[in-house]
C-alpha cells in the first residue's frame, strides 16, 4: 500500500532546499572574499616586506538575525527581497594597524575585476555622532554553482586596532544597557573615540618616520661594508668601479 505524502511535506522539503542554497551562496561568497584577502596579504608582504592586515574575521548572519533585520527594516519576507535589502548577511571585518592601510586595502579590493563596489561609507572621514569610526564597503561578487551563478552582496568593514577596540566595547555597553546607555557613559565613549582617533594619527606619523629611516638606511647600506665588526664607507667611485667589474665578468 502506498503511503500518501502530505503535499506540505514536499513543499517544506523544497523550501528547506531553497533556504540552504540561499545561505550557501553567502558562505561561498565569504570564502571567495577571504581568499582574495589572503592573497593580498601574502603578496603585499612579499612585495613590500610589510603586512597591512592584522586580523580578518568573517561571519554569516544567522537566519534569526536576518529575519529580525527584515522586520526592523520593514522589508518584504521573500528571499528575493531579503537578498536585495539585507546586504550584510555575509560580513567580513579587516583590522589594520594604520589608517592609510585601510584605504590601501579598500583600493586593492575595489580594483579587482569581479568585484563591484555598491556602496562605501566612510565613517573615518565622517564619524558617527557616537564616535564610531570604520570604513564600510558593500560589494557584489559572482558566485558560480553547479547549475547557476549568483551575484552576492558582501559587507566589508575595515578599521584600525584602536577603532576595533572602541567598537567592541561600545557594542558590549550598548547591549548591556539594552540600548539605553546612561548619558555619562555616552560622553565617555565619545571622548574615548576621539582619543583613539588621535592615537591612530600619532601611530601613523611614527610609522611614516620609521619608513623614512628604513629607506635612508637601505640607501646608505649600499655605501657601507661591514668587515668583521667594523663599518667601512665605500666611496661612490669605488662602488662604480666594482659595479663595472661585476658587469664585465657577469655579462655573457
Ligand atoms: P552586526 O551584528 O555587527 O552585523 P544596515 O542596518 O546595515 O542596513 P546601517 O545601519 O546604515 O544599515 O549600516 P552601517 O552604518 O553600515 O552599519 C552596519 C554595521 O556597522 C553594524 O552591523 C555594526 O557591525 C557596525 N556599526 C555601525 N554603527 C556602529 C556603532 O555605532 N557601534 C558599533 N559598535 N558598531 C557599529 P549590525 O547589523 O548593527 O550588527
Amino acid at each position: 500500500m502506498e503511503v500518501a505524502i502530505p503535499i506540505d511535506f514536499e513543499q517544506m522539503k523544497e523550501v528547506k532546499t531553497e533556504l540552504t542554497r540561499f545561505m550557501m551562496s553567502y558562505k561561498f561568497a565569504l570564502h571567495e572574499v577571504m581568499t582574495k584577502i589572503d592573497i593580498l596579504k601574502e603578496e603585499f608582504q612579499y612585495v613590500h616586506d610589510y603586512n597591512p592586515i592584522e586580523h580578518v574575521k568573517s561571519r554569516l548572519k544567522s537566519p534569526e538575525s536576518i529575519l529580525n533585520k527584515a522586520y526592523r527594516k520593514g522589508c518584504a519576507l521573500s528571499l528575493d527581497s531579503i537578498r536585495e535589502n539585507i546586504r550584510d548577511i555575509a560580513g567580513i571585518r579587516i583590522t589594520c594597524s594604520f589608517i592609510s592601510d585601510i584605504y590601501e586595502i579598500s583600493k586593492m579590493i575595489q580594483q579587482q575585476k569581479d568585484v563591484q563596489l555598491i556602496e562605501c561609507k566612510d565613517y573615518i572621514q565622517n564619524p558617527k555622532p557616537n564616535g564610531y569610526q570604520s570604513l564600510h564597503m558593500i560589494i557584489k561578487i559572482p558566485v558560480f554553482m553547479s547549475d547557476r551563478s549568483e551575484e552576492v552582496y558582501v559587507e566589508i568593514q575595515i578599521r584600525t586596532i584602536a577603532m576595533d577596540f572602541w567598537a567592541s566595547l561600545e557594542h558590549k555597553i550598548y547591549y548591556k544597557y539594552d540600548e539605553d546607555v546612561p548619558q555619562h557613559l555616552k560622553e565617555e565613549l565619545k571622548e574615548a573615540a576621539l582619543q583613539a582617533a588621535q592615537l591612530d594619527v600619532k601611530m601613523e606619523n611614527i610609522q611614516k618616520e620609521m619608513k623614512e629611516v628604513k629607506k635612508r638606511n637601505s640607501e646608505n647600506s649600499v655605501h657601507q661594508l661591514i668587515v668583521d665588526t667594523e663599518k667601512l664607507r665605500i666611496p661612490e667611485d669605488f662602488l662604480k668601479a666594482a659595479l663595472n667589474e661585476t658587469d664585465g665578468k657577469g655579462s655573457i
